[in-house]
């Protein structure tokens, strides 16, 4: 199936694809019902996530590409991918594209410009990441470090990966570490209780490399698979934010040589372009592996997606698209671009 063809942006080394989660048992006929619905479920999903920016952004495409192409459809075209936040540099590649693309097909509008459009997009985000993935661990636990500025969703999307892993048979522990407010451990701790996942805490003003450590120790004892590290966003300089992530780091390959396996980076999307500085910065910092794109569900900003994969090539593996604990969804870029252009 198109939907699940394998891609750089769609491969999640955490996760194999939920939507893949079905029960051999049931018959064939059953299994293919399922599997559409599942489809049709992602499907649905991605386009409620992006409906807002869909508003801006594909359906007023709908109407400019149905004039003819000439130079102000063209500033039509280019205005309204501004509005989307693709950034300057994509939307002028998007507008050469088009513009190179009905050279070719003269006469070319309607459905075949936004074809055009589609698989331009696609093609970008099929490119394959700048980043190396590391291999597999041999030994348990895999720590995943999740980073990123304050209020962006960190801890909320530590706690939803927690409930994916889960449901793929992972036994998940979960690190606070975040430990500059009572309030954040507890926060963590509250998800923790509802999800039956065991959490390691320090003390508010602790040190969070001792309770990532702590984390892998406990997770070693336990056979845990996974540790989903918590950690703050509320530093005040670059040099502290290196300071603290390179001590989180020196300090977890004590417990795991390879730790962390994985550092994703949480960006609210609301904030759009600024989400690019974020990755800049953060990846200057940290090895970043992967992008967690958080409330979608309140963006008309959805096209920054495209633009931090297009500046960064750090892939994106996960976009959450509410505040409840099943508000998380593998990043799937077709599903992503029929749901912005359609
Ligand atoms: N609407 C919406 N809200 C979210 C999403 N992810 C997180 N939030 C909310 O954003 C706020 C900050 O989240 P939090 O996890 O505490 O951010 P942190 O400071 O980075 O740990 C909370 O109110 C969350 O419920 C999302 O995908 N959609
Ligand atoms: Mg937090």
């Amino acid at each position: 199936m198109e939907f699940l063809k394998q891609s750089p942006n769609r491969v999640s080394p955490v996760s194999s694809n939920s939507y893949m989660c079905y029960d051999p048992n049931i018959d064939q006929r059953k299994k293919s019902f399922f599997m559409l619905n599942l489809f049709r479920a992602g499907i649905n999903k991605f386009r409620k996530a992006f409906a807002k920016t869909r508003a801006i952004l594909g359906d007023k495409i709908q109407v400019v590409f149905g004039k003819p192409l000439d130079a102000d459809t063209l500033d039509e075209l280019e205005q309204i991918l501004f509005e989307a936040d693709f950034g300057s540099a994509l939307v002028t590649q998007f507008i050469d594209h088009i513009q190179t693309f009905a050279k070719k097909h003269p006469g070319a509008k309607g459905s075949a410009l936004m074809d055009a459009l589609k698989d331009y997009a696609l093609t970008l985000l099929e490119t394959p990441p700048k980043t190396e993935s590391k291999p597999k661990p041999q030994e348990k636990p895999e720590l995943i470090l999740m980073v990123g500025v304050n209020g962006s969703g960190k801890t909320t999307t530590s706690a939803k990966l927690a409930h994916i892993l889960q449901k793929e048979k992972k036994q998940v522990l979960l690190a606070a570490g975040d430990t500059f407010r009572a309030a954040a451990i507890e926060q963590l701790g509250v998800w923790a209780d509802r999800l039956k996942i065991d959490c390691v805490k320090g003390k508010p003003g602790g040190d969070p490399a001792a309770v990532v450590f702590d984390a892998i120790t406990s997770a070693k004892a336990k056979g845990a698979d996974i540790v989903i590290a918590d950690t703050a966003g509320r530093l005040q300089s670059k040099s502290d934010l290196m300071a603290e992530l390179e001590k989180i780091t020196r300090v977890a390959k004590k417990g795991m040589p390879n730790a962390p396996h994985e550092i994703f980076l949480v960006i609210d999307a609301t904030t759009g372009q600024n989400g690019v500085d974020q990755a800049k910065i953060f990846h200057s910092v940290a090895p970043l592996t992967g992008l967690i794109l958080t409330k979608l569900d309140g963006s008309a900003k959805g096209g920054v997606l495209l633009s931090i994969y297009h500046q960064m090539g750090i892939p994106i593996r996960y976009i959450g698209l509410g505040e409840g604990v099943e508000d998380l969804t593998p990043f799937d870029p077709k599903g992503y671009v029929e749901a912005l252009f359609s």
